[in-house]
């Protein structure tokens, strides 16, 4: 029987959830929605973060440390960008420029992001089926102070540090979602959320055009992967983010971003205190290892996922 599972997804924490599923379960029984909002054009050159993360991680070429870009990467044409007085604050190592090329090449000729997409997994051997959330454009957007930061400014530039008082995503409420993602929704016999950032990579996947609407409708069949361990985010800002926005910063406060939107929720063991909560707003609950670290705890938090 084929079981389709379809994987809201992020970066870092979706790939390596999507690799360990893709142990437990046929990967072509499963597609990754995933996120744009990060995407920015630099040097003339269309960068897909999230995309590049996953497609790097199922491939096996990744770097697992860094977890972003590739794995034995040089920096050479980076480090002559700086020389020349470019901008380089947003590394690109010299493998990761060929993808970069790559796509913006095809883009321009008329190919959509969907069609790179498949084109890359198809070249690097991956057989999870990976959609963009859309091919229109959005663009996370963050105010802090007196500005507008887009994402990488934020994230990479100023190194998540600034206080945020408000978030917005360019482009999404126009944004129409790529091909194949509605029906891998509608057709999926589980739906997941990503232990990924909720404000940042889960919101801008979910506001697309009919994706909220079909989580809601099959809210029972959907399982969310809480991001945070203790009340804290294993990297990157997702605990900031929820306390400088007003959430509560808890696995609770991040279930809070999906009212109504999920029957199931799984959560660290160092939050079980919290199950009970869960529980109290109508949500199953389970409790175990969430962290990836090595391939027997990601194992097992891929066999919870299709359980
Ligand atoms: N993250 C960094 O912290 N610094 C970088 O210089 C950087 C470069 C980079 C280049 C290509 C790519 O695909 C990702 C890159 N990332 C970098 C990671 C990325 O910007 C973020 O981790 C994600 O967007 C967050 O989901």
């Amino acid at each position: 029987v084929l079981l389709m599972i379809t994987v809201l997804s992020g970066g870092v924490g979706a790939a390596r959830l999507l690799r360990a599923l893709s142990g437990v379960v046929p990967p072509h029984e499963l597609t990754a929605v995933i996120n744009v909002g990060d995407d920015l054009v630099m040097h003339g050159l269309t960068i897909c973060p999230d995309l590049d993360t996953i497609t790097y991680t199922l491939a096996g070429i990744n770097d697992d440390v860094r977890g972003w870009g590739l794995a034995g990467e040089s920096w050479r044409v980076l480090d002559e960008l700086r020389a020349l007085g470019g901008d380089a604050w947003f590394s690109l190592g010299d493998k990761d420029l060929a993808t970069h090329l790559y796509r913006s090449q095809r883009l321009a000729r008329g190919a959509t992001k969907s069609d790179v997409t498949q084109e890359l997994a198809d070249r690097l051997g991956v057989s999870v089926r990976l959609l963009p959330v859309s091919n229109d454009p959005i663009a996370t957007q963050l105010h802090t102070a007196s500005r507008w930061l887009s994402f990488q400014e934020y994230f990479v530039q100023e190194r998540h540090s600034v206080v945020v008082d408000d978030v917005r995503y360019d482009g999404l409420s126009a944004a129409r979602p790529a091909p194949g993602v509605l029906d891998a929704l509608r057709e999926a016999s589980r739906i997941v959320i990503a232990p990924s950032n909720p404000i940042l990579s889960v919101a801008p996947v979910i506001g697309v055009a009919g994706v909220r609407e079909i989580l809601a409708a099959r809210r029972d069949d959907v399982v969310a992967i809480s991001p945070l361990i203790g009340g804290a985010a294993l990297k990157g800002p997702a605990d900031r983010l929820l306390r400088e926005l007003g959430h509560e910063v808890s696995a609770v406060g991040v279930l809070s971003c999906y009212e109504g939107l999920v029957g199931r929720y799984i959560i660290d063991d160092a939050d079980a205190s919290l199950a009970e909560s869960v529980r109290a707003q109508g949500v199953h609950c389970d409790v175990t290892t969430t962290i990836m670290s090595n391939p027997e705890h990601a194992a097992a938090l891929a066999r919870a996922v299709v359980a």
